[in-house]
């Protein structure tokens, strides 16, 4: 006979109050007392309604049915691109009035503080994908303004693949898995990917953003974001001036090896969430200085390229960013779904002072982004969810629908009507409502592409010359990467018939390192590729951090590791404002010299130093050996070595680097510490974040 099955957690909670049930007492203090939807008590959650000990399950089990019926229904559809993201909360301070040139509210004093909430993203893959996927970031920020939402919803990098939005179903179909066999997951390194690309010329400029390093930010706190498109902003007088926006991170731009990432990866998926929360939730609030590049017709009409083209950008250093606020992250969410899941965001969602150009790319944005929350959330009142609707009073004639919280109040759900002014609603404003810039257009209707599109490779090439010897190697390292997982030659051939365009040298490297038969021709430029001046802005390691805090150093230790080390390197890095997690052989911790105990964060197959941005090798004489057998040690010091980082070790810690295959190797990026050095100095040395010298050593595979 089969044994019957106790309830433990029933018997062992005490009702404190009626059966209507308020409060129960259980082993953590009181908590409420469980109920259906619909606030009926529920006695027991542990066993469904049956007829007789071990008969079938009764249909009138309403707590049963309920409950099942909701889980069933759990999921929503993930977004068709950006599924996988991660939000938070925080607010924006506006540093001075912008009165002169937008009649944005948000922006007419100096001080104000308006609440936001920004979701970060991958674009390609599923909700489930691992956080450093090749991939551009998205940066969506829902400011709450007093004058409604505006929703700027802008990516890592500054410019897109496309011009027109009627090629954006192609573009993702492409990049996404393939549709016949479902892979690969997150990734571009595939046939239809480039093959799209290759054949999509206007597409070049941002295929090189994406084989940089900016596709592989160390996290969403170190990246900057980009509203893309030119839009306008006008003031009270109704004059207009172009604007491009710029994120900037106070912490500094950084990004890290590809080999790193593809190992972060498996080390932990949640990398970027991870440090987001973390971050946040110890106080470490991250920053973003708001900047804006503005200019005026004139201007646009002089400029190399055409302002609405979201396929190019415009220099820094030809049109300065004027910094106007910062974005403080200070809150997490309570709730993934209800939160970062259900946020909708929407290009169109703009404010008066704030204005649209005729980029046909946020043209047709406008649409989608409506468009999609209508299936992903189920119905028109997405606006409704606490995440969406806007702080400021709002009073409208829209009504019904799924699952609407609430409706117009009075009599008069209609307009014009002739109610008196409780029951008849609310009004238009013609002085402070929003209207549309009076831009002149007319023309003849025509599928068109402007010829002030047509340049495709000058600022591709731009973008490439600009960059640092280091990361443009990394970029070709990317080509070759990505192009090495093409199956079908004459693709892996086609794009580098583009990269002629770009850079003589960077084709001849990735032609040389795929080992491409013979060179092809550059592809047949449209119009002649441009000389550009070179923009140090575009490069992230000329624009690296200044200091190390919020980095974080990985410390192996073992029992009878130097104290005084540890210390020293603890004191260090917390006056830096950096962080240090212990990595151990066993988690539970380690046995310093002085008998101190020191609790690890990581074992060592757990902590793997693809989690930190430099390492600090201080294992005792003793128990070096023992790591010496562990491959996952070795490999600690070796991917450290291998991804450039900053390295400090200890005398006795030696026979781990000589095991790891990097003691005589050792170069001014690793650092013995000992009795009397300095520590100060070795983190000072890690603001550099990678010791770049090193990689020109390291032969690329
Ligand atoms: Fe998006 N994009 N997009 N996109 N996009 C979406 O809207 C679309 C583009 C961006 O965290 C979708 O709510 C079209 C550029 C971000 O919730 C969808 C075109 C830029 C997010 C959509 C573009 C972006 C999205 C899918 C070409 C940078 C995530 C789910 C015209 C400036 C927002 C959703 C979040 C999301 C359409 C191009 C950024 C389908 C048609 C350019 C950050 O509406």
């Amino acid at each position: 006979m089969a044994k019957e099955l106790k309830t433990a957690a029933l018997g062992e909670q005490k009702i404190l109050r009626g059966t209507g049930g308020e409060t129960h007492q259980v082993a953590g203090g009181e908590v409420p007392t469980l109920t259906t939807q619909v606030g009926m008590p529920v006695a027991d959650d542990q066993n469904s309604l049956k007829a007789g000990r071990r008969g079938p399950t009764l249909m009138e089990d309403q707590h049963f049915r309920e409950k099942i019926f909701h889980f069933d229904h759990e999921r929503i559809p993930e977004r068709v691109v950006h599924a996988r993201g991660f939000g938070a909360h925080g607010y924006f301070e506006t540093y001075d009035s912008l009165s002169d040139i937008t009649a944005a509210d948000l922006f007419q004093r100096a001080g104000e503080k308006t609440e936001v909430f920004v979701r970060f993203s991958t674009v390609a893959g599923n909700k489930g994908s691992a956080d450093l996927a090749r991939d551009v970031r998205g940066f969506a920020v829902k400011f709450y303004t007093q004058q409604g939402n505006w929703d700027l919803v802008g990516n890592n990098i500054p410019v897109f693949f496309i011009q027109d939005a009627i090629k954006f179903p192609d573009l993702i179909h492409a990049a996404k898995q393939e549709p016949d066999r479902g892979f690969p997951q997150a990734q571009t390194a595939h046939d239809n990917f480039w093959d799209f690309i290759s054949l999509t010329p206007e597409s070049i400029n941002m295929a090189l953003w994406i084989m940089s390093d900016r596709t592989i930010p160390r996290s969403f706190r170190f990246m900057e974001g980009f509203g893309v498109h030119t839009f306008r902003l006008v003031n009270a007088k109704g004059k207009s001036t172009f604007v491009k926006f710029h994120w900037k991170p106070k912490q500094g731009l950084q990004s890290v090896a590809w080999n790193e990432a593809v190992k972060l990866n498996g080390a932990d998926p949640d990398f970027h969430r991870r440090d987001l929360w973390d971050a946040i939730k110890m106080g470490d609030f991250p920053e973003w200085e708001l900047g804006l590049q503005l200019f005026d017709q004139d201007y646009a009409d002089q400029f190399d390229f055409d302002v609405l083209d979201a396929t190019k950008i415009i220099p820094e250093e030809e049109v300065p960013i004027r910094i106007v606020g910062r974005m403080v992250l200070d809150r997490c969410v309570d709730n993934f779904f209800a939160e970062t899941e259900q946020v909708a965001f929407q290009t169109g969602n703009i404010v008066p002072g704030i204005d649209f150009t005729n980029d046909p790319l946020l043209q047709g944005r406008n649409f989608s982004y409506l468009d999609t929350q209508l299936k992903r959330l189920g119905g028109p009142n997405f606006n409704h969810l606490p995440v969406n609707a806007p702080r400021c009073p709002f009073h409208h004639f829209q009504q019904d629908g799924h699952m609407a919280f609430h409706n117009p109040k009075g009599r008069a759900n209609y307009e014009p009507n002739s109610w008196d002014s409780e029951a008849g609603g609310p009004r238009e404003d013609p002085e402070a409502g929003f209207r549309s810039f009076p831009e002149e257009v007319e023309g003849a209707k025509g599928r068109y592409r402007s010829e002030t599109f047509a340049d495709h490779y000058s600022q591709a090439r731009q973008f490439y010359l600009s960059q640092t010897p280091v990361e443009q190697g990394h970029i070709a390292d990317a080509f070759t990467f990505e192009l090495s997982k093409v199956e079908t030659p004459a693709i892996r051939s086609r794009v580098v018939s583009h990269l002629l365009n770009v850079d003589e040298d960077l084709a001849q490297k990735v032609a040389e390192a795929l080992r491409l038969k013979e060179m092809p021709k550059a592809a047949k430029p449209a119009m002649p590729v441009k000389s550009l001046a070179d923009s140090p802005k575009l490069s992230i390691v000329l624009n690296g951090p200044e200091s190390f805090a919020g980095r974080k150093v990985g410390a192996l230790v073992t029992d009878g590791c130097d104290i005084d080390l540890v210390e020293a390197l603890k004191s260090a890095l917390e006056a830096e404002g950096a962080l240090i997690e212990f990595v151990a052989p066993r988690v539970g911790g380690v046995e310093a010299s002085d008998g101190t105990w020191i609790e690890a964060k990581q074992k060592i197959d757990g902590g793997p130093s693809v989690l930190y941005d430099a390492v600090a090798i201080l294992a005792s004489a003793d128990q070096v050996v023992l790591l010496t057998k562990m491959p996952p040690a070795k490999d600690f010091v070796s991917d450290a070595f291998a991804h450039c980082k900053f390295i400090a070790y200890s005398a006795e810690a030696m026979p781990l680097l000589e095991k790891a295959g990097i003691a005589d190797d050792l170069d001014d990026g690793c650092v013995a510490v000992g009795q009397g050095s300095d520590m100060a100095a070795f983190v000072k040395q890690c603001r550099e974040v990678r010791f770049w010298d090193r990689e020109a050593s390291l032969k690329p595979v």
